[in-house]
């Protein structure tokens, strides 16, 4: 009997340790996923992949999303509950089409939706939404972040309570169109021996719908201290930026896009300069990869998307929870990804 039920713990250990992935959500395809504790609940705000029909492109036109749905868990192991649409492109006065990634934070009790369309002239913005619940539904502003361009926001509040967003995304996310802010004649990547480009970081202002100041480059420097070179499609920032503190260092998390490669780099710093560390996910099968890491009841996850369940098809994602481990010294264990 002693055997037997020590058997039965340790199997339920197994169970709760979530070291295999598993998808999230069987009804709809969701991808990007965002998750943040609120009020002792785990929420995650992805986007809403569908088939729109549109064909393929390098611009990314196929990932066509128009709305964005909202999932709580009360423990990771348990439901996951569809809170609906949030936020549907139609409400949108400013966006045309393409509801990319997206990101939440809260603040005083009010909750603040960040998210990535293109304007009428097909151009990227990021939209700020209002809400009193992190349930939404989220109410937009008129207007795009004055200033914002390009794609994929993520909210980081630090422990001294300042936020910051960053952001950016290179090819169809548009970011290689920008200098200082500025949008450029031509809009190229740097060739191959220069920096690359790098995400964007700026500090919120306290009403949490401006930036606070001129956003700026957050650098990401290899291992001697040299910005890593456009040329570097293995390391160099791609999109999908995210960003946690463990242990009191800033990890900066991204996709080198067309590696498919989950990377991330450590600071001392939310504005950085930050150091590659190395791989957090292996390629996975579809196209992008995207994600975000978020500790929920004393373990830290990885939240992530892949292409199995579509049959592969790059724009019909799933978002996917698997538990991510440090090593001693503060580095990321890897993870291998689905192909
Ligand atoms: O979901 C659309 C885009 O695909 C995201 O904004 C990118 O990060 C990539 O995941």
């Amino acid at each position: 009997y002693t055997s037997g039920h020590s058997s039965l713990i340790y199997l339920q250990r197994i169970k709760n340790t979530m070291k295999e992935a598993k998808y999230l959500v069987k009804d709809l395809y969701t991808a990007d996923p965002s998750a943040h504790v609120f009020n002792d609940k785990l929420y995650i705000y992805p986007s809403h992949d569908f088939e729109s029909g549109v064909p393929e492109n390098d611009n990314g036109d196929h990932f066509n999303m128009r709305d964005y749905h909202v999932y709580s868990m009360d423990s990771i192991d348990g439901d996951i509950i569809d809170h609906g649409v949030i936020l549907d492109v139609d409400e949108v006065p400013w966006a045309s089409r393409q509801m990319w990634d997206s990101d939440v934070a809260e603040k005083d009790g009010k909750y603040y939706l960040y998210f990535s369309a293109k304007d009428y002239n097909d151009i990227f913005h990021i939209g700020v939404a209002e809400s009193d619940t992190p349930e939404g539904p989220f109410i937009p502003l008129a207007h795009p972040m004055r200033g914002s361009y390009s794609i994929d926001p993520c909210v980081f509040k630090d422990d001294d309570g300042d936020y910051f967003i960053y952001f950016g995304g290179i090819w169809g996310g548009q970011l290689q169109r920008y200098r200082n802010n500025k949008a450029i004649e031509g809009g190229a990547e740097p060739a191959d021996q220069e920096p690359a480009l790098n995400p964007i970081v700026a500090k919120l202002s306290d009403d949490m719908l401006e930036f606070a100041e001129e956003p700026k480059q957050l650098l990401i420097l290899d291992e001697k201290g040299n910005p890593l070179l456009a040329g570097d499609h293995d390391r160099r920032f791609f999109e999908a930026s995210w960003m946690h503190k463990y242990k009191g260092k800033y990890y900066f998390s991204y996709s080198t896009g067309n590696t498919h490669l989950l990377c991330y780099a450590i600071g001392d710093s939310p504005y950085g300069p930050f150091t590659y560390q190395g791989v957090i996910l292996t390629p996975v099968l579809g196209w992008t990869t995207h994600h975000s890491i978020c500790a929920f009841k004393g373990k830290w996850y990885l939240f992530h998307h892949d292409c199995v369940p579509s049959g592969g098809k790059t724009w019909l994602r799933s978002m996917k929870v698997v538990e991510l481990a440090y090593n001693d010294d503060g580095t990321i264990k890897t993870i291998e990804g689905t192909k």
